[in-house]
């Protein structure tokens, strides 16, 4: 059995308790989460809405751990300044190419800003869509579940995407993050795998009734063959 301890916990934000959310913010902290996952909706690109603006900088005010923005909105180009603006350094942010005409363009004015460029991939989304886009995003984020909603089934499918990616990340450099009802046996599969990075939400870290500490204490526990 070997420890692997280089995969790195981010907290799904939209899943937390917004009574107290600054609790939230460093009782997670205090647990040792890595970042911060802030999921930003717009009731068009995706059925729901989640986090916005405002529950971004907040949040950004709150840690001085990164921010991992995941935007799920139609056309980010049009207003992703306001996003940027209240960014910093070493925070990244994701679009989803099907969301915007010149997804390239896109990813440049967050290079510009001096944030982190990402893609998230949509479970109908095919690597071999984005080809390109790999060589200028620093982080892509694979999702297993259709964006929109915590709380959602794995759809099994998704995984098969993972070797494709991993074969490709050394030569294009990008790191490979997952999105969706990531339990521990997602972690225990994919982190050997070379998954650099998980997003943690009803399945394995909010609503548990154990203190974030706890949970993440094991999942750093946890054993790889
Ligand atoms: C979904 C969103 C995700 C979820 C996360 C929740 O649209 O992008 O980040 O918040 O997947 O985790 P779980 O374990 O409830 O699926
Ligand atoms: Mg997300």
């Amino acid at each position: 059995m070997k420890d692997i301890k280089k995969f790195q916990l981010t907290a799904s934000m939209m899943c937390a308790n917004y009574g107290n959310l600054e609790k939230e913010v460093q009782d997670l902290e205090a647990g040792g989460i890595d970042s911060f996952h802030i999921d930003i909706m717009d009731g068009r690109y995706v059925p729901n809405f989640a986090m916005s603006l405002n529950d971004m900088a907040y949040i950004a005010s709150a840690t001085k751990k990164p921010l991992d923005v995941h935007l799920m909105v139609e056309h980010p180009n049009n207003n992703i300044e306001i996003f940027l603006s209240k960014l910093r350094r070493g925070d990244t942010v994701y679009i989803h190419p099907e969301a915007e005409y010149h997804p390239s363009t896109t990813l440049q004015k967050i290079i510009n800003a001096g944030i982190t460029p990402g893609i998230a991939i949509n479970p109908g989304t095919s690597v071999e869509t984005v080809m390109e886009m790999l060589v200028i995003v620093e982080k892509v984020l694979v999702m297993s579940v259709n964006p929109g909603n915590a709380g959602q089934m794995y759809l099994p499918y998704v995984g098969k995407k993972i070797p494709k990616l991993i074969s490709l990340k050394q030569e294009r450099d990008f790191e490979i993050w997952w999105d969706g009802a990531c339990g521990a046996d997602k972690i225990i599969s994919y982190a050997p795998m070379g998954v650099d990075g998980f997003v943690l939400g009803t399945t394995l870290l909010f609503g548990k009734g154990r203190p974030y500490g706890d949970v993440l204490t094991d999942i750093r526990k946890l054993k790889f063959d």
